[in-house]
């Protein structure tokens, strides 16, 4: 599925901002569909909130049934539309929601237009016919976001009556899951209108790969509502000049010295990044018609050998951290400043790779991982799979679904270098073996150019779908969530781990997660639990034993976590989860220092280290 970007041919309306909104307190949660208020303006069938798009609707108000709600909320929105959008049978007009988070059904002017399962992928409807039958240049969108998860959802959850009367009010129910962040919901990324030709570019894809010195771009595009074109597709480089041309459906290009893409730290000129711009020309009785797309290519290989993972041809070390989506008062939801500001941390962190753990974040902040050198390990909302039943074949055939639209979506970014199929799921048990083995061999089907991994937190000897990973991603909480305070065995418990893992598996490790929680500013010395100090010792003793093992087999480390961020409330949160290296508002713990210290020694080991550290960028952002 292709980002939509605005090109000669195609025009977008961007719809964030004030969205009218109610959620709907009924007892059934149904009476939004009962009285079917998609049908009128929202306003009609009772009172409505103010509601920020793209914002998690939980943290905006002052209401704690609204923050804990959970059920059906409804959004609406109405749009002006150019006349030619709605009067020209050329254009095709296209709405799309970045997400929504879980369940959503849509309606444009009462009809409804689309539905979508799944809170971290886009869906799109063509709405062309609807908005070019009549004399309207408006129309009014109503979005049905429903939150609840259950045993086959991605992520799972479970809903809990409790009848006990004695206890609890009638019809009372809670929401439970079995992961570690808060389940934000509304509308979380940007809904906006764009138009295409009514032939156009549907979906491109592109792979890389090198020949010597030449960089092979292998393209295929795909195009709707004709069978009858010409393509043609010009590869330009960084200066606009363009290297090599192409037409038809499907080729390979030739790029005579290649300049590679390369991850942030490991060459001068990180990122470097082609433009693939694609001209469709569809001859109809009317005249000619033409569509324009253009895509960004980085042209690079990912491989990985028993012990090490290769970006083009050279060893790669992860050393970065675990991010949430998720910051105060929008919750999940997309924000330009945040997504600065974290990038920016990175780059001062020397952080050259993240993990989008645990589900797939904007399609933005995929693009800035393309243009800064961020590599990124591209993880499915396959988190909090603990129940037998989550194993079942109607949640199987969910999850490869998801697995779809994620490739579908990200596999063309050259920042990704590998998925995640799910994060510590109860891969002990018995179903495990065949759900794993079937997911994996999907997912490497849909992109044979990546690696496919998830992440484990089962002991080495029970786990049923490490035969399938291509690497071994494994999370430990040493000293934390077992031997409280005893630091002194965090060295010798980990080379276990990893000796473990690496003797029955022969395969690259990550240190996919490791941390402790420290709440800010609380300092004791000799360490102890949730002091700034503990925090930094635990990391300290890990990096001792991560030191000897990437010389072997250890191919990367990556923090839990980047920022302090959102849980459920349980007596083990103080408001949330603190094991951030910064706080949420984006303050450095000490942890952040010594981090810091430490990527950029490993940067100076295994890469590129520009002659000064961020904020003097390798480039300036503005040129970028
Ligand atoms: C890991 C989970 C992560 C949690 C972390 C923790 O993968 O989502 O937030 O533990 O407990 O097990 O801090």
């Amino acid at each position: 599925m292709l980002y939509p970007r605005e090109s000669a041919s195609r025009e977008r309306k961007d719809l964030d901002g004030l969205w009218k909104f109610r959620a709907d307190f009924s007892e059934n949660r149904l009476r939004g569909f009962e009285q079917q208020w998609y049908r009128s303006p929202l306003r009609e069938s009772g009172p409505t909130l103010d509601m920020p798009v793209p914002s998690s609707f939980n943290d905006v108000g002052q209401d704690r049934q609204l923050r804990g709600f959970v059920g059906w909320v409804w959004y609406e929105r109405e749009a002006t539309l150019p006349q030619r959008w709605t009067q020209d049978p050329n254009t095709r007009v296209v709405l799309r929601i970045g997400s929504a988070h879980y369940y959503a059904i849509v309606w444009v002017n009462g009809v409804h237009v689309a539905e979508h399962e799944g809170g971290h992928l886009p869906f799109e409807a063509d709405i062309s016919k609807l908005v070019q039958s009549g004399p309207l240049s408006f129309c009014r969108i109503t979005i049905a976001v429903n939150n609840t998860l259950g045993p086959h959802t991605l992520p799972p959850g479970t809903i809990l009556y409790r009848t006990d009367t004695s206890m609890y009010p009638n019809r009372y129910f809670v929401q439970n899951t079995n992961f570690d962040f808060y389940n934000y919901a509304g509308l979380h990324r940007p809904v906006i209108l764009y138009t295409t030709p009514t032939t156009y570019i549907d979906d491109i894809n592109v792979t890389t790969s090198m020949d010597q010195n030449t960089g092979l771009v292998h393209y295929q595009i795909s195009i709707q509502g004709s069978e009858h074109f010409q393509l043609e597709v010009y590869l330009h480089d960084e200066e606009g000049n363009i290297v090599a041309r192409g037409t038809g459906s499907r080729g390979q290009l030739q790029v005579p010295n290649a300049h590679l893409w390369w991850p942030y730290l490991m060459h001068e000129h990180p990122a470097y990044l082609y433009s693939l711009e694609v001209r469709l020309t569809v001859q109809t009785a009317a005249g000619s018609m033409s569509d324009f797309y253009t895509l960004p290519v980085g042209i690079r290989t990912v491989a990985v050998t028993k012990n090490q993972f290769l970006i083009n041809g050279k060893p790669f070390y992860f050393h970065g951290v675990n991010k949430h989506e998720d910051s105060d008062i929008r919750g999940r939801g997309f924000d330009w400043p945040l997504l600065m500001k974290d990038f920016n941390l990175l780059l001062w962190l020397g952080a050259n790779a993240f993990r989008t753990s645990h589900y797939p974040y904007a399609e933005e902040v995929m693009e800035l991982c393309d243009q800064y050198g961020i590599v990124v390990i591209d993880e499915s909302p396959g988190v909090g799979i603990k129940l037998n039943q989550s194993y079942n074949n109607q949640s199987l055939q969910h999850h490869l679904e998801v697995m779809e639209e994620l490739v579908r979506r990200d596999k063309n970014h050259p920042a990704v270098v590998m998925w995640s199929v799910a994060n510590e799921p109860t891969s002990f048990l018995e179903p495990a073996g065949y759900y794993f083995k079937t997911l994996i061999a999907h997912t490497k089907a849909l992109d044979p150019s990546r690696p496919v991994t998830f992440v484990t937190n089962s002991q080495y000897d029970t786990d049923l779908g490490a035969p399938y990973v291509d690497v071994i991603c494994v999370n430990s909480y040493l000293s934390w969530y077992h031997d409280y305070g005893h630091l002194e065995v965090i060295q010798l418990q980990l080379a276990t781990q990893f000796e473990n893992w690496y003797r029955t598996y022969q395969k690259p490790i990550i240190q996919s997660e490791y941390g402790a929680d420290a709440v800010t500013g609380l300092h004791h010395d000799p360490p102890l639990m949730f002091s700034e100090e503990y925090q930094k010792s635990v990391l300290e003793q890990y990096h001792l034993v991560l030191d000897q093992k990437r010389k072997e087999y250890v191919i990367g480390e990556l923090i839990w976590n980047f920022a302090d961020f959102m849980t459920d409330q349980t007596p083990q949160r103080v408001i949330g989860n603190k094991k951030g290296i910064f706080t949420r508002q984006r303050q450095p713990k000490g942890a952040a220092f010594l981090l810091r210290e430490r990527y950029w020694k490993l940067a100076n080991e295994t890469g590129y280290l520009p002659p000064e550290k961020p904020p003097y960028l390798v480039k300036s952002p503005l040129t970028w």
